[in-house]
């Protein structure tokens, strides 16, 4: 399938950037009264000192909106639509809406089926690229009110709100900015009125929307003509009708991780280096970041941003988000009722996305009836008593005693040097699975980390880790032990407080 090239960023955060910023007292921890001051991007300078871009690097934060997308960490992705009832992935935009007609349409199946694997919000297809809208917009006619399905009484969005509401799921829409129906597409004042119409009506109609997600897939319209976005329009939208909502991919909440198969980097930063200051949404550059390649195996170094200060930049927070599908489609096809992940893959993309400083946003298309297949739902339940099996129980929660090491000083990345923090778990202890956080409230600032076990005579290393981020997972042969150890080897911008609970071990009775 081809893509353009998603590469989101709104000019909003330009606009917020603040001036030159230094500091002198490189390496102390930022005070809570002065955290909240911090603004939510930082200029960095060809005149910045490596010390005072590791200070910089150290505190960019979340907003309180990316904060709470985080915390989300698994959501749901529904492709449901036309292509649902013509077996496609794209559809022409000329489906008769006829076709459209559930059998069995039920948004309160989607969400227990989802809920069954721990999701906690789910994102529909309010319009895909071939433009049937699935909530009857008052802008076209190319949408459930021209179906047989409910008599064109129905309202898919309207349906799946409530039933998210109802199971506690957050909600969000994915609305295609290209559009192969609408004639005025192409036509770009014209077309942005009309997609703001849109967007209106799903902002106001259906309670909170908690993200609004972008695609980047686009082409010219039906008259060949190619369509100028009104992005900054778009994001002011929603802003206003909308604050809680992220906007993501071609927005600057979130960013797509850069493929779609569940893989995540190494070292997956959320504070990410970007060339420029005053960066407006074009064509080329829609999200209005200048050179910033979502596909990028590196996306925020030091190497990286010490290249960018050299041009001149800023340091945005811009965290990743993993689509994926849970089969080879987006959309249902009857064809690939046994290409549903195996529970294994499901696991590894888990372990890699939330277990990796992103957000999983797994694709679960419903049938022809407006149902999750039996096999998908079957799935969902195996991934969620799995996790639940592995996570119920932490076993560093009990630790006795905790004591700090430091390691050698004079990194002037890493000032304070090396910290060790040893946990006594009270007993031997059965564990496979290991987890670190970062309170992103006070920025993402490990850069590598080690985990060590004792053997009764020494300290064994047992697994190594680049990012941590809002989580991060490790997987390893089972090992017992009553003590271990963290290492934290390299550190961004000098000394922060590590607690406890940010530190897990878990066993995974299925390895
Ligand atoms: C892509 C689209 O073209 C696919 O159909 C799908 O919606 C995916 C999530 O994004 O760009």
């Amino acid at each position: 399938m081809k893509y353009t090239v998603r590469s989101g960023r709104s000019f909003f955060l330009a606009v917020t950037a603040v001036l030159a910023f230094s500091c002198s007292k490189c390496s102390r921890p930022v005070p809570h009264e002065e955290r909240a001051s911090v603004p939510l991007s930082l200029n960095i300078l060809p005149s910045d000192q490596v010390s005072q871009l590791a200070w910089k690097a150290a505190r960019v934060v979340p907003s309180e909106r990316q904060l709470a997308w985080q915390a989300l960490e698994f959501q749901a992705f529904v492709h449901f639509g036309m292509n649902t009832f013509t077996d496609r992935e794209w559809g022409q935009g000329t489906e008769d809406p006829k076709l459209f007609d559930p059998t069995d349409f039920d948004a309160g199946q989607w969400v227990e089926a989802v809920k069954a694997a721990g999701i906690r919000g789910l994102i529909v297809t309010a319009k895909h690229h071939d433009g049937f809208c699935l909530w009857p917009s008052r802008f076209t006619d190319h949408s459930v009110k021209k179906s047989p399905w409910k008599g064109g009484q129905g309202d898919v969005v309207g349906e799946v709100a409530k039933a998210c509401r109802k199971g506690g799921l957050k909600f969000g829409i994915y609305l295609s900015p290209w559009d192969r129906h609408e004639p005025s597409y192409g036509d770009s004042p014209r077309y942005n009125e009309h997609f703001k119409n849109q967007l209106r009506e799903l902002l106001t109609n259906y309670g909170e929307i908690s993200e609004v997600w972008f695609d980047g897939a686009c082409a010219e319209g039906p008259n060949g003509k190619r369509q100028v976005y009104d992005w900054a329009g778009y994001y002011a939208l929603i802003r206003e009708l909308q604050p809680g909502a992220a906007i993501s991919i071609m927005g600057p909440d979130a960013r797509w991780i850069g493929n779609e198969a569940g893989v995540t980097r190494e070292s997956e930063w959320s504070v990410i280096p970007v060339v420029g200051f005053d960066d407006l949404p074009d064509e080329l550059n829609p999200g209005g970041i200048a050179h910033l390649d979502a596909q990028a195996a590196d996306l925020g170094s030091f190497e990286r941003i010490a290249g960018v200060a050299k041009q001149g930049g800023r340091l945005i927070w811009y965290p990743g988000q993993v689509d994926v599908s849970i089969r080879p489609g987006w959309f249902y096809h009857a064809a690939e009722d046994d290409k549903v992940k195996t529970l294994d893959h499901l696991l590894d993309i888990y372990y890699t996305s939330v277990g990796g400083n992103a957000q999983l946003l797994l694709n679960i298309p419903p049938d022809k009836r407006g149902r999750i297949h039996e096999n998908d739902v079957q799935r969902l339940k195996e991934l969620g008593n799995r996790l639940n099996a592995t996570f119920a129980l932490n076993l560093a929660s009990g630790w006795k005693t905790m004591g700090e090491t430091f390691g050698p000083h004079g990194d002037p990345w890493n000032p304070e040097g090396s910290r060790a923090f040893e946990y006594d778990l009270g007993g031997p202890k059965k564990f496979n699975v290991a987890m670190m956080k970062e309170d992103i409230r006070e920025g993402q600032r490990i850069e590598a980390f080690a985990l060590d076990v004792w053997d009764g005579k020494d300290w064994k290393e047992i697994a190594q880790g680049k990012t941590v981020g809002w989580k991060k997972l490790l997987r390893f042969p089972a090992v017992e032990s009553s003590k271990v150890r963290v290492r934290l080897l390299r550190t961004r911008g000098g000394n922060f407080l590590w607690t406890p609970d940010r530190f897990g071990l878990f066993f995974d009775p299925g390895k």
